[in-house]
C-alpha cells in the first residue's frame, strides 16, 4: 500500500501474530480512552514493545490503520528485519524528512489530533513537532500500556529471572573476604553475560557492612569484611526484558546479631507480602502487610522506600507497591517485592523476589533460597 508519494521505503503490513497486534490494541484502547485517533510513540522502551526495535532513532506512529516506524539509513535494515508488523518509512534530511512523512501519513489518513506520551517528551521537543505537525497535539497518561504480560513476554523474564537465579549461587558460592565489591560485580556481570544476558537491568548495588544501610549502595571499592553483611541487588536483561533480584546473606557466623534479627524480620515481612499477593488486592495492602511487620518489630523508621514495584521492558513500571499507591493487582501483572531495613553505622538487609499474578494467587519467577546464608 502507499500512503504518499514521498515513502520511499516501506514494508506490506504483515500480520505477525496475536503477540505485535494485542500491544498494538492495547496501544489503541488507551489513546481512543483519551479521545485521540494516533499516538507518537518516541520512548525507547515503547518503540520496542510496539515495533520489536532495538536501535537507538526512530519514531513510531500508530493509527487506526497502520504502525509506522520511520528510521533513517543507519537503521532500514534493522528495522525491516526487527518490525514485521509496522510500516518501515525511510527518512533523510531533504523531501522525506520525519516530520513531512509524519504529515504525508496525517494527511492520508485524515487524523486531527495525535497523542503523545507526556512523561516521554522534553518540552522543546513537544515545541519543535507542535509547530511542525499538521495535526493537534495532547498528551497522554500512557503508563499502563505494559501493564499486563503477554506470555510470550512472561516466557522471557522467566528466562530473566533464572538467570538471575544462577548468577546469584555463583556468587555465594566463589566471593571471599578480601574482595572489593566492584571485584564481586565484575563477577556478577561476567556471569549473566554468560548465561545469555545482554546487561545488567540497572547499576548493581553491592553493599557490604555499614554500606549496607545504603538501599542503593552501588558496588565501590570497599571490601568486604569477614563480619560483614552483604546485600546483592541487581538483575539481568535478557531479550529486552528485566529480573531484578536482592540477597543479603552473611559472610561467616562472626556477623553482628542485631543483622541476624534484622534479617527474620526482613524475611517474614517479604514473605508475608508475597504470600498476600493475588489479584484485587490493593498494591497500598500488600505494602501495608511488609510495613506492619517491619514497625511492630521496631524497625518502622528504617524502611522508608516501597515494598515493590512493575517490572518488565523497564526496571520499575507500574504497578507501584507503596504507601501512596492506588493500584490493583491482576492477573497479569509482574511486580517485585523487596521490603528491607537499613540502619546507619551497622548495615542492612533487603530480601526481593519477582512474581507474577495469576488468576488466583502468584508464582515465583526468582527462585533462590531465602534462609539467611553464612558464606563460611
Ligand atoms: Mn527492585
Amino acid at each position: 500500500m502507499v500512503v504518499t508519494g514521498l515513502i520511499w521505503f516501506y514494508n506490506e503490513y504483515i500480520e505477525s501474530g496475536e503477540f505485535m497486534n494485542i500491544k498494538t490494541q492495547r496501544c489503541l484502547e488507551i489513546a481512543h480512552s483519551q479521545g485521540v485517533q494516533a499516538v507518537l510513540v518516541t520512548s525507547a522502551h515503547n518503540k520496542f514493545y510496539l515495533t520489536g526495535f532495538t536501535g537507538t532513532t526512530a519514531t513510531v506512529l500508530v493509527t487506526d490503520r497502520n504502525q509506522y516506524i520511520i528510521v533513517d539509513f543507519r537503521y532500514i535494515d534493522q528495522a525491516r528485519s526487527q518490525c514485521e508488523s509496522s510500516i518501515v518509512l525511510l527518512s533523510n534530511d531533504n523531501d522525506n524528512t520525519i516530520i513531512n512523512l509524519l504529515n504525508g501519513i496525517i494527511e492520508s489518513e485524515g487524523i486531527d489530533i495525535i497523542g503523545f506520551e507526556k512523561d516521554q517528551l522534553t518540552v522543546g521537543e513537544y515545541d519543535s513537532f507542535k509547530n511542525s505537525v499538521k495535526a493537534e497535539m495532547l498528551g497522554l497518561n500512557f503508563n499502563e500500556l505494559r501493564l499486563f504480560k503477554l506470555a510470550k513476554e512472561i516466557e522471557v523474564m522467566q528466562k530473566a529471572a533464572d538467570i538471575a537465579d544462577e548468577a546469584i549461587g555463583y556468587i555465594m558460592e566463589v566471593i571471599q573476604p578480601g574482595m572489593s565489591e566492584s571485584e564481586v560485580d565484575l563477577l556478577l556481570y561476567n556471569k549473566i553475560r554468560q548465561l545469555g544476558a545482554t546487561s545488567f537491568s540497572f547499576n548493581t548495588i553491592v553493599a557490604s557492612g555499614w554500606r549496607g544501610a545504603m538501599p542503593h549502595g552501588v558496588a565501590s571499592d570497599k571490601i568486604i569484611n569477614e563480619n560483614d553483611f552483604v546485600t546483592i541487588d541487581f538483575g539481568a536483561v535478557y531479550q529486552g526484558y528485566c529480573s531484578d533480584l536482592t540477597r543479603t546473606f552473611a559472610m561467616s557466623k562472626s556477623a553482628d546479631k542485631r543483622l541476624v534479627e534484622i534479617y527474620d524480620v526482613v524475611l517474614k515481612a517479604q514473605i508475608s507480602a508475597l504470600e498476600a499477593c493475588k489479584p484485587d488486592v490493593t498494591t497500598k495492602e500488600i505494602d501495608k502487610i511488609a510495613r506492619d511487620i517491619i514497625t511492630e518489630a521496631g524497625y518502622g523508621n528504617f524502611f522508608q522506600h516501597g515494598t515493590g514495584h512493575g517490572l518488565g521492558i523497564l526496571i520499575h513500571e507500574a504497578p507501584r507497591l507503596n504507601q501512596l499507591s492506588t493500584e490493583v493487582l491482576k492477573e497479569g501483572m509482574v511486580v517485585t517485592i523487596e521490603p528491607g531495613i537499613y540502619i546507619p553505622g551497622l548495615g542492612g538487609v533487603r530480601i526481593e523476589d519477582d512474581i507474577l499474578i495469576t488468576k488466583d494467587s502468584y508464582i515465583r519467577l526468582t527462585k533462590s533460597d531465602k534462609q539467611l546464608k553464612y558464606i563460611r
